[in-house]
């Protein structure tokens, strides 16, 4: 049985991915570890292991004498916090991720699962259908560690044979956990208030459209690309994936079908600078062709989903 260890468990994605590989490898063999000293209780039904990915040498010790076989890192500071603490998220961005491919370099580890996002595309990429390849001159901290993770992912590939794996996440949307200080939060954000009964404050303008995902097919397609042939998987820096793309309007358009009283109005901040160096759609016919990816949730899907699943006590939680 393979050990698994996913690092930065009890953010949005973390928690879903344990749930899921327990499922899958059985709850023993999947440990979850984050910063927090305590294991949240959706995470007790299997081994939680308190972890700072920044403590080098702690992270390694556990990594070998568990005998871990792969790794998800999950573990990053997302694009509006990054942008208000750029040294730090450049260093936890990128430490942590050198510890886990020098991991694997080693013969450590077998496999790697690392995120990156549609921030690695900039004010200078074609905005619609934006490719697989294209230009890349990401503006934002959280856009750069990205980019530059991607390259040393496809580098240490190349170079050393680390079987790493990574997708371009666009925003994530779910219910089990609040998302973490990114610019797509908002699409998130607006199931609690249409639920409270509140009108919404949107922090990006009503036209302002960006890709989005719900988390299972996040999560689906994380677990297919790792369970792919290694011969399939052509990209070793990251592969496009798109969900669905809307704007503010859109998404408050599709909830007012369930809630027609539901008002939202729009005051950008800073995070819609950062939205408007972002595709509004990824063409991600490259990870269709190599690994045979396909969304499940349509806009109209991911609402419905959210309305009935968006537990209103994990706001008293956070
Ligand atoms: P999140 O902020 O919800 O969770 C991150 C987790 O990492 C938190 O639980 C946090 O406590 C933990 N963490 C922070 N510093 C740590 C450290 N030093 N050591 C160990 N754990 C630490 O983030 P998320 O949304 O789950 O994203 C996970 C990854 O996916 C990130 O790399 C992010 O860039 C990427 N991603 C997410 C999205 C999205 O929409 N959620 C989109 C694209 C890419
Ligand atoms: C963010 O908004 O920072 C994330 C992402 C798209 O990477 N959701």
């Amino acid at each position: 049985m393979k050990k698994i260890l996913i690092i930065g468990s009890c953010g949005q994605i973390g928690t879903e991915l344990v749930l899921n590989l327990r499922a899958k490898h059985g709850d023993d063999n999947v440990y979850a570890a984050d910063l927090h000293q305590t294991c949240p209780e959706k995470l007790s039904g299997g081994p939680y292991v308190q972890m700072d990915i920044l403590k080098k040498e702690a992270v390694r010790d556990f990594i070998i004498s568990e005998k871990i076989s792969e790794v998800y890192l999950l573990a990053a500071l997302l694009s509006a916090t990054a942008e208000n603490n750029p040294g730090f998220a450049w260093q936890l961005n990128m430490e942590g991720l050198f510890t886990i491919l020098d991991l694997a370099k080693e013969g450590y580890l077998s496999k790697i699962f690392w995120p990156s996002s549609i921030a690695v595309f900039g004010p200078t990429t074609p905005k619609h259908n934006t490719p697989q390849l294209t230009v890349m001159e990401p503006s934002t901290v959280y856009g750069i560690s990205k980019q530059a993770g991607e390259r040393w992912c496809a580098y240490y590939h190349e170079k050393y044979g680390v079987d790493v794996r990574s997708i371009r996440y666009p925003g994530l949307i779910s219910y089990t956990s609040l998302p973490g200080g990114g610019t797509t939060d908002y699409a998130v954000d607006i199931f609690y208030q249409a639920k409270l009964g509140n009108e919404f404050s949107c922090f990006l303008t009503e036209n302002t459209a960006l890709p989005m995902m719900y988390m299972e097919d996040a999560i689906r397609a994380t677990l297919e690309l790792m369970n792919a042939p290694k011969d399939c998987v052509k990209v070793r820096s990251s592969y496009n994936l798109s969900g669905c793309s809307f704007t503010p309007t859109e998404i408050a358009a599709e909830i007012q079908k369930h809630i027609p009283d539901f008002k939202m109005t729009c005051a950008p901040d800073f995070r819609q600078k950062i939205a408007e160096t972002w595709p509004s759609s990824i063409d991600d016919s490259v990870a269709r062709s190599d690994w045979g990816w396909k969304e499940k949730y349509n806009l109209e899907m991911l609402v419905k989903t959210m309305l009935e699943k968006v537990d209103l006590t994990l706001l008293s939680k956070s």
